[in-house]
């Protein structure tokens, strides 16, 4: 009798045994099938990177011995600087970013009281119809700007009309435009829908043009392609005069980047990026704009940047201002830039 029920207990400890083992090799094989699936998905990014860029391999290639592209130092860590939140779902007003910041004056203009400013910034968005990008962009940068101990203006370059969009041309705009304000020496270009989320990457210049929008999520926080040059940049006035300012003939969607990425180049000049750490920042969300079709002329235009650079850009730059209006957080200059 007593033989017997040892044997049971010997039997149901075997069995709870043997279920232990199964569940740890369960719970294993689960994050083993986990690890794999990353894997595999990162590597399908690794190549949608490689092809998404297909706009790349069509492309007319400065040869690849002549990029350079370096990381150049970050600033040195300041207090309270480093990553932050960034969300476009809460609701946030053109009412609330003002009284949010106090210290910025008319037209978007801020300086540090305590110290004296190493560089005079003017930022420069290129815009038409977004207002509801614009209140998020200036909610989340006035703050940083400010915390990154800035001299700066905001300037938004309002395209009138509904004629096909020319980003790079309101560029050369809002940097001839902010000389007439204020005497800066350095530019930063900005998509109106792109915020950084770490506030060391400082909205400045640096001894060669800068790509500060160097880890998009868009991008899953990496580079499409290397000489991508898109989204945020900052270039100092010597910088600008030394490539002829941007295009003026790139009208609709894409490429000017690129030709401006050209530029630089062949004008013996690199591009510096900060880390992909500090680079990171998020876009907005939204779909294309009606009146901002491909340009289907662009493959051909990048090809062609070191025959066209010295004939087109600042030195052949016309348009007409429309309006000029100071705003508390920005100032806002509306221009005619014609047709193609
Ligand atoms: C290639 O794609 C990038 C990222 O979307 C864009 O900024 C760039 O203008 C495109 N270039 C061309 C030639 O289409
Ligand atoms: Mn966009």
């Amino acid at each position: 009798c007593s033989d017997s029920t040892d044997f049971y207990f010997l039997h149901s400890t075997c069995k709870v045994v043997v279920l232990l083992c199964l569940v740890h090799i369960s719970v294993t094989l689960v994050f083993y099938v986990r690890s794999l699936d990353l894997r595999f998905a990162f590597a399908q990014n690794q190549q949608s990177g490689g092809s998404s860029s297909s706009n790349v391999s069509q492309r007319n290639q400065v040869q690849d011995s002549r990029i350079t592209v370096k990381s150049q130092p970050d600033v040195k860590k300041l207090e309270k600087l480093g990553p932050l939140r960034v969300e476009f779902n809460l609701p946030v007003t053109f009412e609330d970013t003002k009284k949010a910041n106090p210290k910025v004056g008319p037209g978007g203009h801020y300086q540090p009281p305590d110290c004296v400013p190493e560089q005079k910034v003017a930022v420069i968005i290129p815009f038409r119809n977004r207002d509801e990008h614009l209140k998020y962009w200036l909610y989340y940068l006035h703050p940083i700007l400010q915390r990154q101990q800035l001299y700066y203006t905001i300037f938004v370059i309002n395209q009138e009309g509904t004629g096909k969009f020319n980003r790079a041309k309101l560029l050369n705009v809002g940097y001839v435009e902010a000389l007439k304000d204020d005497n800066y020496d350095c530019f930063v270009f900005s998509d109106v829908d792109l915020i950084p989320i770490d506030d060391r990457n400082t909205y400045k210049c640096f001894s060669n043009p800068r790509h500060l929008s160097a880890a998009m999520d868009k991008f899953g926080f990496k580079l499409p392609y290397n000489q991508f040059f898109g989204g945020v940049s900052s270039m100092s006035k010597q910088q600008i005069l030394k490539i002829n300012g941007f295009p003026n003939n790139y009208w609709g969607w894409g490429g000017e980047d690129d030709d401006i990425f050209n530029r630089l180049v062949f004008s013996g000049m690199y591009v510096s990026r900060p880390s992909a750490e500090i680079g990171k920042c998020r876009m907005i969300r939204h779909t294309r704009d009606k009146l901002n079709e491909d340009n289907p002329q662009r493959f051909d235009r990048i090809a062609h940047t070191r025959d066209t650079m010295r004939k087109d850009g600042l030195n052949s730059l016309t348009y007409k201002v429309v309006k000029k209006e100071t705003f508390d957080l920005f100032t806002e200059i509306t221009v005619d830039i014609g047709k193609p």
